[in-house]
């Protein structure tokens, strides 16, 4: 038996599994999405997870045809079908089939569309030894634009970016925003530690608020770390003491260079370990 995909109520075999190439989701990158993990079985953070979900549809002015439990359920479904315990789940919801034109109103049915599959893992070589970022010339949208608030499905913006970091041979971009700041990276939100501080760009930097990064926060402020948004500027991440990523499917890596520039010693953070065991352990006793 293959991978049951979830679509609009129904568990479909993957092969089967299909949207219309009149889909606004295709035609225009008009929806949103989540990407979420489950682990031992249980889905981490999904609460947060489809708040946000919840929020973006809403920020994008559609309107999901289930109730937030009713979401929650049928990821709890999905994933029970696949029998899967540790898991990368997928949750897209598109404006559904319309026209060959702009125009939203002519969707008339929202696609449900959950997908959860075995989760394949970043290197073992990046958490031991620390990741290198280079800063990207394309900028993070410009929140009055497309707010980075927004999970939506158009990520070309992002890409952009994650192409000229691979084009400079990393596999990780650091995006500014429209004034210079640090925004973040292509999929994941940065942290450095400096001056005894945890520091991270606050959500009107224009980020997407990270629900591993709000976890990180946490844990920092359980061992009494303080921790601050602040706006970053590249030299606050030239001389951090540490620095590292946090997201969903990396969920935390250290960064050891960035801009040709060693972070600390050039080595993994003594604090980017601990929180990265710490955030470990959450993962496996905390839903
Ligand atoms: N910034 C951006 C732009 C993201 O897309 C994050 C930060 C981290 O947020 P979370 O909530 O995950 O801590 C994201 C999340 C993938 C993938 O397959 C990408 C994300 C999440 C899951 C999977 O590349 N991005």
């Amino acid at each position: 038996m293959g991978l049951k995909v979830y679509i609009n109520g129904e568990l479909l075999e993957k092969e089967n599994a299909k949207i219309s190439v009149y889909d606004h989701g295709l035609l225009y990158g008009d929806g949103v999405f989540e990407g979420i993990r489950a682990y031992r079985g249980k889905v981490f953070r999904c609460e947060a997870h489809v708040n946000r979900l919840y929020d973006s549809a809403k920020a994008i002015g559609l309107e999901i045809p289930l109730s937030r439990q009713e979401m929650i359920d049928a990821i709890y479904e999905t994933l029970n079908a696949n029998d899967l315990e540790d898991a990368y789940i997928r949750v897209v919801i598109t404006r559904g089939t319309g026209t060959l034109g702009l125009d939203p109103n002519k969707c008339h049915e929202p696609q449900i569309i959950i997908i959860t599959d075995t989760i394949v893992l970043y290197p073992k070589d990046f958490y031991q030894n620390g990741l290198e970022l280079v800063t990207v010339p394309t900028v993070r949208n410009h929140p009055a634009a497309l707010s980075p608030r927004i999970k939506s499905l158009n990520y070309l913006n992002n890409i952009l970016a994650k192409i000229e970091a691979l084009q400079s041979g990393v596999v990780e971009a650091i995006m500014l925003n429209k004034d210079g700041y640090v925004a973040e990276c292509t999929g994941d939100n940065l942290f450095i530690f400096s001056e005894g501080k945890l520091q991270t760009p606050p959500p009107h930097a224009g980020i997407l608020e990270g629900i591993t990064r709000g976890v990180v926060m946490d844990l920092a402020r359980e061992i009494d770390i303080p921790v601050e948004e602040r706006q970053l500027t590249r030299f606050d991440l030239y001389v951090a003491d540490e620095c590292f990523l946090t997201g969903t499917a990396a969920e935390i890596v250290p960064v050891v260079r960035i801009d040709s520039r060693d972070i600390g010693d050039g080595q993994p953070g003594k604090l980017t370990r601990q929180l990265r065991s710490m955030f470990q352990e959450e993962t496996q006793n905390a839903g």
